[in-house]
């Protein structure tokens, strides 16, 4: 460990104020150079404090997303043990496909404190705010046939979801098929790409956006009405870099036990996550749209519409609740 890691760590266990008299001797370098370290993690984005007559006290809700804050709470086997982490990049997916030309790693992880073009599904944009999100793409290569992917982005959501709960006793809502929701309003989103040939999958780059710190007047303008946080749900500063760590354990566990078991299991779980089942709905699909009441999702993550001309699956497309009453009801 470097110095500098030294003081963080060192920081990082305290509970009270440690002085810089006391850091410089622990560490056998002078008080100039400790104040140089503090003044470089600050830089970093570390929020460490310098209190008059006591010393230096770390606030460790407030750190930023490197590898070394990221690594300290990871309890994964595989999952992001190996990490590129950006302060700023266009969109984690992008940068996702450049690693997947020479990285075979499974459970690759890209994430960066900011996205300037961050992507939802079919080309739409995703606000990326500096500093107040999880903005990732995870590269996994499970061992399914293409064909069985669809569910990936559901079981991603559930484990996302989980992870939530056990940091910030929160209960997310998930909308077929990748909207994760609190109180109706958006709070994050997951956009799944496959790397495969007909018969083999070399990879799916799961991105996962999530709301953490923002203040409403974080948001664009344009989604304030929609969007949501976590900090906007509770009254303190949400550690990323400690939920980070939770969705990568909860995610590693699910792929693998979707890999063993397949979509069969998380279908209860799934379905009491979701407001809409038992509702009418309206679902915009790129060919058609369909107005119907969602009765469940089967074996393959698609969702079971009841329409006046039969239960349709769908594989893809938006659900929004009905305003209007159905005929066929
Ligand atoms: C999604 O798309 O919800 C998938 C979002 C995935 C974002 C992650 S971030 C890391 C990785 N890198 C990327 O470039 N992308 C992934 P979709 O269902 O199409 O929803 C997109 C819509 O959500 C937009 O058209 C806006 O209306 C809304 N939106 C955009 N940014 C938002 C935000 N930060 N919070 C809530 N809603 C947002």
């Amino acid at each position: 460990m470097t110095p500098k890691q030294q003081i963080l760590e060192t920081l990082r266990l305290a509970t009270e104020p440690i002085s810089g008299e006391q850091l410089s001797s622990e560490l056998s370098i002078s008080r100039t150079m400790v104040w140089k370290h503090v003044q470089s993690l600050i830089e970093e984005g570390y929020a460490i404090e310098a209190i008059r007559k006591k010393g230096y006290l770390l606030n460790k809700a407030q750190q930023p997303l490197s590898a070394e804050s990221i690594k300290q709470y990871l309890h994964t086997e595989k999952y992001a043990r190996q990490l590129v982490s950006l302060d700023s990049c266009t969109s984690t997916q992008k940068v996702a496909n450049e690693w997947l030309l020479t990285n075979s790693y499974d459970g690759l992880l890209i994430v960066s404190e900011e996205q300037t073009d961050g992507k939802g599904r079919l080309n739409r944009s995703w606000n990326s705010t500096k500093g107040k999100g999880l903005w990732m793409s995870w590269v996994i290569k499970p061992n399914i046939l293409p064909h069985e992917s669809p569910p990936v982005t559901l079981v991603a959501a559930l484990a996302v979801a989980k992870a939530i709960q056990k940091i910030t006793s929160i209960q997310v809502d998930i909308k077929w098929p990748n909207d994760l929701l609190i109180d109706g309003k958006k709070l994050g989103g997951i956009l799944t790409e496959l790397q495969s040939t007909p018969e083999q999958i070399e990879a799916i780059i799961v991105g996962i956006g999530l709301n953490v710190n923002h203040q409403l007047e974080d948001f664009e303008p344009s989604i304030q009405q929609f969007a949501t946080s976590l900090a906007l749900h509770q009254e303190t500063v949400i550690n990323r870099p400690e939920l980070l760590a939770e969705i990568a354990y909860q995610l590693e566990h699910a792929i693998q036990q979707f890999e063993a078991e397949g979509f069969a299991p998380f279908r209860e779980q799934w379905t009491q996550h979701s407001q809409m089942i038992g509702k009418e709905i309206t679902a915009q699909t790129v060919r058609e749209t369909i107005e119907g009441v969602a009765v469940g999702i089967n074996e393959y993550g698609a969702l079971l519409v009841e329409t006046s001309g039969g239960v349709i699956p769908l594989f893809s497309g938006d659900v929004t609740l009905s305003k209007r009453k159905l005929d066929f009801k």
